[in-house]
């Protein structure tokens, strides 16, 4: 599995810069990009500042590009206008460079906030109506229906990875659910790259915990297969975190603190 080039948005992020050096392996050229500074180009990288609202910046950032991992973007919850041209405008703008320019695949960074408003006590696939649980959520959930529109219309695949907490290790009663591990994120990206027909797939980004909210049997033919698992953490989480209110957010729905963001000023 070699791809002649492989785009990474979001490149100055936590998972962007975790995942540049791990990506690198799998293209001969990896181009990366975000709005703020990276470090310079290594041998077969590319560095590209470009803002995902900025049309021409985003056409000129796909030419040549074989697939795309989409990390870019507002990756919490804020006020309406700020999440709008980053993940909602900017997820058009790369979407419509990528057809103009041909790319195949798009690996987007989605988010179980799409489906935050669901119980903890509920074990949800992935076709189910989307309850976001923030305007961050709701972007992701535009996102998503974009991959939809893109592939439908246009024939351009997506494969849409609803990330639980993607973090070196677990740290809360929650995260043993909702956590990814590195190596896990890249065995995803890694199927979701590969995977011979997608169309527009969607698959949650879990490691195989031992509790999980989500079920990711109509993402099969993705073929991701989780190696690790938040369980040696769940003592020591549990000891540090004895007790929850069952009635706070953090217990009772999957998207935990998202559901108390906000409201914010009207701008
Ligand atoms: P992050 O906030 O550390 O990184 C996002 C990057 O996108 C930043 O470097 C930022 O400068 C860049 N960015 C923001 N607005 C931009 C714009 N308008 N134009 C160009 N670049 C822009 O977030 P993190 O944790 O690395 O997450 C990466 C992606 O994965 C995000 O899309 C996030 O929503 C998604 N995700 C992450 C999870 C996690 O556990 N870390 C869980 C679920 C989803
Ligand atoms: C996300 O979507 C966020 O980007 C990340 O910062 C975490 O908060 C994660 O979800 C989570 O739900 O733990």
């Amino acid at each position: 599995l070699r791809f002649k080039r492989l785009l990474l948005t979001g490149a100055a992020g936590a998972l962007g810069r975790m995942l540049r050096p791990r990506m690198k392996r799998y293209c001969e050229t990896l181009r990366v990009s975000d709005l703020a500074a990276m470090d310079p180009a290594g041998d077969g990288e590319e560095v590209v500042v470009a803002p995902l609202e900025d049309e021409a910046a985003m056409y000129a950032l796909l030419d040549g590009v074989d697939a795309v991992l989409h990390f870019g973007g507002v990756s919490i919850e804020k006020p309406f206008s700020t999440v709008l041209p980053a993940n909602i405008v900017g997820a058009y703008n790369l979407y419509e460079a990528a057809r103009r320019r041909g790319t195949k695949r798009i690996v987007f960074a989605s988010s179980n906030h799409v489906t935050g408003f669901y119980s903890q006590g509920e074990t949800i696939p992935a076709h189910v109506v989307p309850r976001p649980d923030s305007f961050y959520g709701l972007s992701k959930a535009f996102g998503e229906n974009l991959a939809q529109f893109y592939f439908d219309r246009h024939g351009l695949e997506t494969v849409t990875l609803r990330i639980g907490s993607c973090l070196p290790q677990p740290s809360d009663r929650r995260q043993l659910s909702s956590w990814l591990s590195h190596d896990d994120m890249e065995r995803l990206l890694v199927a979701a790259l590969t995977a011979p027909v997608v169309g527009h797939s969607i698959v949650y980004g879990a490691s195989d915990n031992r509790t999980t909210w989500w079920d990711n049997s109509q993402g099969k033919h993705v073929g991701y297969r989780p190696q690790d698992s938040s369980e040696p953490w769940r003592a020591e989480v549990e000891a540090r975190q004895p007790h929850v209110d069952p009635k706070r957010p953090e217990a009772r729905y999957q998207g935990g603190m998202f559901v108390l963001e906000g409201p914010f000023p009207f701008a």
